[in-house]
């Protein structure tokens, strides 16, 4: 696969990234979520080989890599490990249906910057790698085994709302998400006169991956507290706030604050959830300010970067509602502005971001797409 600009594909597939309106940090808790599908995607172009070699090539890195079917091992770069983590999975639970391929990849999401292009990546490998050999790969496979790629391959526990997104997202539709048996339904994104705002930081704080471990370790043991008290008690989400605060004093005060962030933030979840099905766009913006005090203050995965925005938001007439997006450590925050007030906002958060840290801000407006699919 020497001439990346002659190749030619035998199938195309696009996989979009996702924004999380609120229910951050509750997957991997058994709570709700309220994600979507974006429409900026990761394009895939795929080609079988008739070998036992895979070719894999990033445009955005221009760095190639290639492993042998029969050789899969961790490789020591991050974008490595989602194709042989997901090439590993499919292998395991559909022996000798993949065969050698190339394929090249190109984003438009900003990498590392919380809209997921890695799931949008994992998930985008399963599905192209199911249509080129026929594999028959349900979507909860596909959701499954690139959540498993990120934990054994990538190293990041993470739970399973952005591969959920990723694969079952629909245009303009929000996912209500129940990550405790994970039942959904779709949600009609009707926010009206207000734009979907991202402000990609663009800073990148490398504490992300073993402090996003360390909260899951943090609410496991948590809960463990709990359970010895209240063994019936089996989802930290689910825990009522007052066993809560009655175990809380008893753990590591961080401990307490870890578990006070998700019992509150899956509440206003579903208080959030009720008030966009009303069409009370103001109590979901408040929700959504509030929720980001949570995780900068109880949660603490929040980055002085992050918080500024989000200050500078809330003095901000034509937002109703801020606050960081996913792991968190950088990448954006999400904002519902006025659409009349978008040029505004845009032109005064990226003044006084680049004033107060000498870092340029990168915002741009979403809508709400598709899942994963096959284009050619
Ligand atoms: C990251 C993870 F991958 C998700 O599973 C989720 O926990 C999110 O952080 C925080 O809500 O995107």
């Amino acid at each position: 696969m020497s001439d990346y600009k002659n190749f030619e594909a035998e199938i195309l597939v696009e996989s979009p990234g996702r924004i999380n309106l609120i229910g951050e940090h509750l997957d991997y808790n058994g709570g709700q979520v309220l994600p979507a599908a974006i429409n900026l995607k990761v394009r895939l172009h795929f080609r079988k080989n008739g070998s036992s070699k895979c070719n894999c090539y990033s445009k955005n890195y221009d760095d190639h890599f290639a492993f042998d079917l029969n050789q899969i091992k961790i490789s020591e770069k991050e974008w490595h490990n989602y194709f042989l983590g997901v090439v590993h999975f499919i292998d395991q639970a559909h022996p000798n249906k993949i065969g050698g391929f190339d394929c090249i990849v190109e984003s438009e999401l900003p990498i590392g910057s919380g809209v997921s292009s890695s799931a949008a990546l994992e998930c985008g490998i399963a599905k192209g790698l199911d249509q080129l050999f026929s594999i028959g790969l349900t979507d909860d496979e596909i959701i499954t085994m690139s959540r498993d790629a990120e934990h054994h391959f990538v190293g990041t526990k993470c739970g399973i709302m952005d591969q959920f997104a990723v694969v079952r997202g629909k245009k303009g539709n929000l996912i209500r998400l129940d990550c405790n048996d994970q039942s959904y339904k779709y949600v009609p994104a009707d926010f009206n006169s207000y734009a979907i705002v991202l402000l990609n930081t663009n800073v990148s704080h490398n504490l992300a991956t073993s402090e996003y471990n360390l909260r899951r370790q943090e609410c496991e043991s948590g809960l463990k507290s709990i359970q010895a008290k209240y063994p019936g008690q089996k989802v930290l989400a689910q825990v009522p706030e007052e066993i809560v605060n009655e175990i809380g004093p008893g753990l590591a005060s961080k401990t307490f604050d870890r578990i006070r962030y998700v019992v509150q933030e899956n509440a206003r979840t579903i208080a959030a959830s009720e008030a966009l099905a009303k069409g009370d766009l103001m109590t979901f913006g408040q929700n959504l300010f509030e929720s980001h005090s949570g995780l900068s203050q109880l949660y603490e995965v929040s980055c002085p970067e992050l918080d500024f925005l989000v200050d500078l938001a809330k003095s901000f007439e034509g937002v109703i509602g801020s606050r960081m997006m996913g792991g968190g450590f950088g990448g954006c925050t999400i904002n519902l502005v006025q659409h009349d007030q978008v040029d505004a906002f845009i032109a005064a958060a990226s003044q006084a971001y680049s004033e107060k840290f000498n870092i340029q801000l990168s915002p741009f407006t979403v809508a709400i797409g598709d899942g994963v699919k096959l284009v050619s």
